[in-house]
């Protein structure tokens, strides 16, 4: 656990930031300009996160969280009925809020299992374990902060038991479906036959949905993109004038890709660690993408990276689908 050697610390938040610094060069210098969605997260952008995630119009938590309340006796069977003792890794695990359902089940049927959630955030890491430190007697949980593969090398090192990897809040949306299938494959290179992934996708559905669910209208998702550039100002010497952007979202029922936006209100120029950036005005900065799914693209997916779908776990309105591959 990073967390308890402050050198290791301190050279691993080094390292990160000039990871960051050049990401949003690469970003500012493309065409068209881009930044790279991973970067929400920070302190304020977490805060900003759960308050999107409480929003009336962002279905998303809900209908993952119905699926974790109502089915964890069926996940919790699936994924038991492969033998053997499992470590429960969760990338991007936030403040746990679906998983918290599945391992308390599992912690209540005396299933010998450890929970390793991994994320980029090591404030909301500190946060989670306390708390179910204290919710879930005797759980046994190891923090891992930092990228998904790294971290995962790391835990893979820590202990042989088999991997049960879970990737929820749709997460993997947030790839270009390229990426995504990239991703799989290189998670299946990181994992063991017999091992097992639990994996949360955002379906299509009426796109009126979608699109408000991205809109909300207390502008919550607006600050969310805007505070991206504030992270900047704040950690790379940046001076956007965030009242000169204004946040812009599209969805393409078509390709199932929802897409958020910053667009410069005027012509300027802003200074990221003493470079000028150029905007014109009206050009955009493309921030995120949240890839909606069908069933079928899904399973096909799975198949291609060498998974094999085991169950498809669903909420009542069909909106969501958490599914489990084998490997
Ligand atoms: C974390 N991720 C799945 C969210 C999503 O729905 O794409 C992030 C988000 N962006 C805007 N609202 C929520």
């Amino acid at each position: 656990n990073s967390t308890n050697c402050p050198l290791d610390t301190l050279a691993q938040t080094d390292t990160l930031l000039e990871k960051f610094r050049e990401e949003v060069f690469e970003g500012l210098h493309s065409k068209p300009k881009r930044l790279p969605s991973k970067y929400f997260y920070d302190k304020a952008g977490d805060k900003l996160f759960q308050q999107i995630m409480a929003c009336p119009e962002y279905y998303l938590t809900d209908c993952e969280l119905e699926i974790f309340q109502s089915k964890a006796a069926e996940l919790a069977q699936t994924i038991t009925s492969v033998n053997g003792d499992f470590d429960l890794i969760e990338l991007g695990a936030g403040d746990a809020t679906k998983s918290q359902y599945l391992l308390r089940y599992l912690s209540d049927q005396k299933v010998d299992f450890s929970y390793m959630p991994i994320d980029i955030s090591g404030n909301i890491l500190s946060v989670l374990e306390k708390r179910l430190k204290a919710e879930i007697k005797g759980l046994d949980i190891t923090c891992l902060e930092g990228e998904y593969f790294d971290r995962l090398g790391i835990a893979a090192r820590l202990s042989p038991r088999r991997k049960v990897v879970m990737l929820l809040g749709a997460n993997i949306g947030n790839m270009e479906p390229r990426e995504a299938a990239v991703f799989c494959k290189k998670l299946r290179t990181h994992l063991k036959t017999g091992d097992l992934v639990l994996i949360g996708f955002d379906l299509k559905k009426h796109p009126q949905v979608i699109w408000d669910a991205y809109n909300d209208r207390a502008g919550i998702t607006s600050r969310f993109n805007l505070n991206l550039l504030q992270r900047i100002n704040r950690e790379l010497n940046g001076d956007f004038d965030l009242d000169q952007f204004v946040h812009y979202q599209s969805y393409d029922p078509l390709t199932g890709a929802c897409r958020s936006y910053l667009v410069s209100k005027t012509d300027q120029e802003v200074l990221v660690a003493g470079q000028p950036i150029d905007f014109r005005q009206d050009e955009i900065i493309s921030m995120e993408i949240s890839q909606k799914y069908d069933p079928e693209e899904i399973t096909s997916m799975a198949k291609q990276a060498g998974f094999m779908p085991i169950g498809y776990f669903t909420d009542s309105r069909n909106w969501f689908l958490d599914t489990i591959w084998q490997c």
